[in-house]
């Protein structure tokens, strides 16, 4: 029966053909570059090389020169894939804690920077971060010769976005007078090498005067104006001049954001945060987050466990890292806000209050650390669940010399009263548990939940590692 046998085995042939075909292109997925092309600006919006709208969502890396470990293919591709980032932006400080200048010493830094960015196919961002010195004149020449150099480098690169000045300041540092004539001088040399690739220029007031640049602006293609927010300071009068400047058809960037006030320390503000979050995504304003670095600060979005080569476990985030990854996946369910695994080898890192309680070294959940509750002892710790519900905790758990009714309590605060939720008992090997809290747990400013011991003898301990909470965005 030679016909019959034909007509099994073409289509199984065509079906593991394409079973082939599937697994190439998943395997070489398109990046967003080649997706996308070259950028260009159109009106006051940044398109893809077809002109079709694009927002590009991501990361900055604080300062290419201290922070330069994180800049590698793996570290970006692991911001690309798990985070969903589709931009880095790299700082260089242009002016050293004396006051020297020091951008073109740590160039080398900065071309670390973009090559791992471009080996990872994300858009970069070649930032100038002028700061302490307010005045981009400052160090005209030294951009000079900066952007020229970069321009013949990277002008047949897609991937490059250039940042002339991050942020302008100073009673004196005018857009007309200062920032502008600058900004003319650098554009024009970047333009004779490279006459393409689109350019974020910065404007008065720490990048918050993109209304003032709008009614004044740069007469070159392929220009965007930054404005720059932090959401503990900045609120609807600087989305206002926002909203003014796209009116007048100037483009704007948003290159610089963090969810804590201006010093880039102190709380985090959630709610502030989701409302730049839903007006950047109405006017489909690329942003970049401030920022990847593992310094003590609330702005961080990682611990110093953090591995260079990225690969990070949720304990290895801080919160601002935790909520700026769920800002850039779009995600609203199933989100992971806060995470502990010890790894830091403290409580203070997981802001934490603590007693009686340890580290243990030798048997941990996951990595190399986790936390001890000894008699009596408890951790406790504070989460607006504002915005949010379906609120659970999630923990790995192990109990040594636990007797008969002894046990580990598991309790919320409701903002007057500790509420028990659920008693864990003995357990000689780790056991994962992920605990629902009741309903009034959501959307609740004075969330705590804790974590206690239930025994009092002597030899008696719980293990805990990977502790999380976990919860749902409220539509
Ligand atoms: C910006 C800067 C950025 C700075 C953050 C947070 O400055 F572009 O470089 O980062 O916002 O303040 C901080 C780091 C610190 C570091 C410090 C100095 O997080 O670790 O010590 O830079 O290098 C802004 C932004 C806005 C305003 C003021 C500043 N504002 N500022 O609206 O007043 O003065 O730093």
């Amino acid at each position: 029966m030679p016909v019959r046998k034909n007509y099994i085995k073409v289509p199984i042939a065509i079906l593991l053909g394409m079973a082939a075909a599937a697994l190439f292109f998943s395997g070489c997925a398109q990046t967003v570059v080649q997706k996308n092309g070259r950028l260009q600006v159109i009106g006051n919006q940044l398109c893809n090389e077809r002109g079709e709208a694009v927002q590009l969502k991501g990361m900055i890396l604080m300062d290419v020169a201290w922070f330069g470990d994180y800049a590698n293919p793996a570290c970006f591709a692991w911001l690309r894939d798990d985070w969903g980032c589709t931009v880095i932006r790299a700082a260089l400080y242009t002016q050293d804690s004396f006051g020297q200048p020091r951008a073109l010493t740590q160039k080398k830094d900065m071309l670390k920077a973009v090559d791992a960015a471009v080996a990872a196919g994300l858009y970069v961002i070649i930032d100038w971060h002028n700061l302490a010195d307010g005045n981009p004149m400052k160090y005209k020449s030294e951009a000079l010769t900066f952007f020229r150099e970069m321009a013949e480098l990277y002008k047949d690169t897609p991937n490059v976005l250039y940042e002339i000045c991050s942020e302008p300041n100073g009673d004196d540092v005018t857009w007309s007078g200062v920032v502008k004539p600058y900004a003319q001088e650098v554009i024009t040399a970047i333009r004779e090498i490279d006459p393409k690739n689109v350019i974020l220029v910065g404007t008065p007031t720490w990048s918050q005067r993109v209304d003032i640049a709008a009614d004044d602006p740069l007469s070159f293609d392929n220009i965007m104006y930054t404005c720059h927010f932090y959401a503990g300071s900045h609120f609807s009068a600087l989305r206002d001049k926002v909203e003014y400047a796209l009116g007048k058809d100037a483009a704007v960037f948003i290159s610089e954001w963090g969810t804590t006030d201006h010093t880039g320390n102190g709380i985090l503000y959630p709610e502030e945060t989701f409302e730049w979050i839903d007006f950047m995504d109405e006017h489909k304003i690329s942003w970049t987050n401030w920022c990847i670095t593992s310094r003590k600060e609330s702005s961080a979005v990682i611990k110093h466990t953090a591995l260079s080569e990225g690969s990070w476990a949720d304990g290895d985030l801080t919160e601002s890292g935790l909520l700026v990854r769920s800002l850039i996946r779009g995600q609203d369910s199933a989100i992971v806000l806060f995470a502990d695994g010890f790894e830091t080898e403290n409580f203070t890192s997981g802001g934490w209050y603590n007693e009686n309680t340890g580290l243990d070294r030798d048997d941990a959940f996951h990595g190399y650390t986790a936390a001890l509750l000894n008699p009596g002892g408890s951790l406790a710790k504070e989460f607006s669940t504002a915005g949010f519900m379906n609120v659970r905790v999630q923990l790995a758990y192990k109990t040594q010399n636990l007797a008969g009714d002894d046990t580990v309590k598991v309790e919320w605060y409701d903002g007057d009263n500790w509420q028990p939720v659920k008693n864990l008992g003995s357990s000689q090997s780790w056991t994962k548990h992920t605990i629902p809290l009741p309903e009034q747990a959501s959307d609740n400013y004075s969330f705590q939940f804790r974590i206690s011991a239930g025994f009092e003898g002597g030899d008696e301990n719980a293990a805990l590692d990977d502790i999380a909470l976990i919860m749902d965005r409220i539509e």
